[in-house]
């Protein structure tokens, strides 16, 4: 049955999948109290978070390297306010500038919801260049089962094996959660 995103989920709990960076100021900080903060929302739980990844600028190159990591949650929100609460906690973490693809203290963008298939002004799912980017497929390929039924980790083994061998991506530290 096709789900409609309509509906005032109320007990019913979505799978989400977040993508988190950060290249200013205290980094490694900025991811930690994201997870802290995504938590700590009564509608939002998470589940796993990957690896954190040092990485290359990508589009715009001539800024810092960036943290980047990955998160899979629990949530009874539907996308639009998921979302909401995405941008809050940026807000909140003080996100100022906004050069697109720019540097940036907190970015935190939702990649996945149970596969649907979104097209709003607002929102696009799944996230439209999540395929072709390492610094959201590597640490998403540490979180997301082998059994994920959505059919998310088989976009992720098509997009690595489609990109080959990773580059501008190296280990930084373990998971910031919990
Ligand atoms: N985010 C961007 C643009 N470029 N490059 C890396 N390495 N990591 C990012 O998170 C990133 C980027 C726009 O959000
Ligand atoms: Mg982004
Ligand atoms: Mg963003």
């Amino acid at each position: 049955m096709k789900k409609d995103i309509t509906r005032n989920f109320t007990s019913e709990r979505s799978e989400a999948y977040i993508a988190l960076g950060a290249n200013l100021g205290r980094r490694e900080e900025t991811l930690r109290e994201a997870l802290r903060l995504l938590n700590e929302h009564t509608e939002i739980e998470v589940l796993r978070a990957s690896d954190v990844y040092e990485t290359d600028p990508v589009g715009y190159a001539d800024q810092p390297a960036f943290l980047n990591m990955a998160a899979a949650v629990a949530t009874s929100l539907k996308p639009q306010a998921l979302l909401g609460v995405l941008q809050e906690i940026e807000n909140r973490l003080g996100r100022v500038r906004d050069i697109r693809f720019g540097p940036r203290t907190a970015d935190l963008d939702l990649l996945w919801m149970d596969g649907l298939a979104i097209s709003t002004e607002e929102l696009t799912l799944p996230h439209p260049r999540m395929h072709e980017r390492f610094f959201v497929l590597v640490p998403l390929d540490d979180i997301v089962p082998q059994s994920e039924p959505s059919g998310l980790r088989a976009l992720i083994d098509d997009s690595l094996i489609e990109l080959g061998a990773a580059s501008g991506i190296r280990a930084f530290s373990g998971p910031l959660f919990p």
